[in-house]
């Protein structure tokens, strides 16, 4: 194993020593503060098992973002907490975090992947970054929180699912196929061996132990099938001209139940399709690939396929249900896992609501060369606009050449959400959605901005949206202008 990843694993055992020390001094309570999303929820988990088996006592909480007045709020009864473990976020708020507690009376520890901002002076912090080793494809928060809690006893090792399930919540299954790269890569070997995980080449498609075929196609942004993502009438056309029966008796079929002449028959249908539309010959064939199965999972059920889990624990966040989500990390299968199924069904009612309100609502798309913006205030909720203008390019309905931004309210009022969706390809070309919008709050006061090349967000007080809008415009523009350059230079050289 290269030097970097040694040295990684070196820092999680000493961070793991901190961690054991607080718990066996037990002179007060662990406080466990992580992000919203599924990578943030599944480190919590994590951690919260980890802690839980060690017999410690502690609190998780669940955050949007980790602002000031969160910040504050959590501090509030910090006398009675001997530590702090911030997962998937606390890296790039190292001052707040330093000015809200000290770190003399408290043992802070962040398990975080987004890039550091600020001196972490009496933090202990685990992140690749300060390892030269890639936040955005090589490990995720949920990641990071593992190679700690396998630090802290070998038993944690079955949670390394878990931490497969963050991974691919942060689309970090970008190696060839679906498959893992570095880090990501030696966590799906401990999964494996622990018995918890199989890996094997199927269909990628949505929904693969639970939906009916068509739906499943009809579901799948990642990869994209022009002609056939979002569109139900051409998926079950597809499935009858291919002679592909939708039921078994009364049940329909899933994509786990197909046989495999049916099997091979679909893949080479949907390969023609893309190259037909355009699509890159790589990319298409990305239909095939890796798919990750916990197998200690109910079959059939919305945990058992990894993709599908990590779905789950995004709907779970964005519904605000977000201890559903824990609970169903730390192993409760039987409340949680009701709670979670009807979570869904109401987050699936949601998000199709919300995509006919884009398409009712067109005047609120604006263009610009590079950049679209939709303006949901008052209009879609600001935990899902993100996921609204990602499916709303998905059918077709904004650009997929350009950097995509959603706007919506924040609750409260005073402040507006920014969310913003860059493409595979956007990305290759060296463009990044969260440099765009973390420079750009950079210049304005009281934006605070972060995430990654391909999706990344901001909250931006309600009076300076023109100007914040106008100067990420800008940089996007820039961006576009250098990645045509080096191209330019490129085809000429
Ligand atoms: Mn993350």
């Amino acid at each position: 194993m290269e030097k970097k990843y040694d040295d990684f694993l070196k820092k999680a055992e000493d961070i793991a020593d901190v961690i054991k020390d607080a718990i066996k001094n037990n002179n007060g309570q662990t406080k466990i503060v992580s992000h919203l999303d599924t990578d943030g929820i599944t480190a919590a988990g994590i951690i919260a098992t980890t802690l839980y088996r060690a017999g410690a006592s502690f609190q998780v909480s669940i955050i949007r973002q980790l602002e000031e007045d969160i910040m504050a709020t959590l501090s509030k009864g910090k006398e009675n907490v001997n530590l702090f473990i911030f997962t998937d976020l606390g890296s790039g708020q190292l001052d707040i975090v330093r000015k809200y507690l000290d770190t003399k009376k408290t043992k802070v520890v962040i398990l975080d992947h987004h890039p550091p901002i600020g001196a972490e002076d009496g933090v202990f912090q685990l992140n690749p970054h300060l390892f030269e080793i890639n936040g955005s494809y090589d490990v995720s928060g949920a990641g990071v929180s593992y190679f700690v809690a396998r630090a802290i006893h070998e038993e944690n090792k079955d949670l390394s699912a878990l931490a497969v399930v963050g991974s691919i919540g942060d689309r970090q299954d970008k190696g060839e196929q679906g498959s893992f790269i570095g880090l990501n890569k030696n966590i799906v070997d401990d999964a494996v061996n622990a018995q918890v995980l199989e890996v094997k080449k199927d269909l990628r498609l949505f929904g693969r132990m639970t939906r009916p075929v068509h739906t499943a196609l009809e579901y799948t942004t990642d990869p994209f099938i022009p002609s056939i993502t979002g569109n139900r009438d051409a998926c079950f056309k597809l499935l009858v001209e291919l002679q592909i029966p939708l039921k078994k008796g009364d049940e329909w079929r899933s994509i786990a139940d197909l046989t495999t002449e049916e099997r091979t028959k679909l893949v080479s249908a949907l390969i023609t399709r893309s190259l037909q539309h355009g699509v890159s010959s790589d990319e298409a064939q990305s239909i095939v690939g890796n798919v990750y199965t916990l197998v200690k999972e109910k079959e059939g059920g919305i945990l058992r396929d990894a993709r599908e889990f990590a779905s789950c624990l995004n709907a779970c966040g964005r519904m605000g249900s977000a201890g559903v989500g824990v609970a169903l990390c730390m192993g409760d299968r039987k409340r949680a896992y009701k709670d979670a199924e009807d979570v869904l069904s109401k987050y699936r009612t949601r998000l199709s609501d919300h995509i006919s309100l884009i398409s009712d609502n067109i005047e609120r798309i604006v263009d610009f060369e590079n950049v679209q913006i939709f303006d949901g205030k008052r209009l879609v909720d600001d935990r899902i606009i993100g996921t609204v203008v990602g499916l709303a390019r998905s059918s077709n309905m904004l650009s997929s050449e350009k950097i995509v931004l959603g706007i919506a309210l924040q609750e409260g009022e005073g402040f507006i959400k920014v969310s913003g969706r860059s493409t595979e390809k956007l990305v290759s070309k060296g463009i990044s959605i969260g440099k765009a919008l973390s420079d750009a709050a950079q210049g304005i006061e009281g934006v605070e901005a972060g995430g990654h090349d391909i999706a990344a967000g901001a909250r931006v007080p309600l009076e300076k949206e023109q100007e914040y809008i106008k100067l990420v415009r800008k940089n996007i523009d820039k961006q576009f202008a250098k990645s045509e350059s080096v191209k330019n230079v490129q085809d000429d050289g």
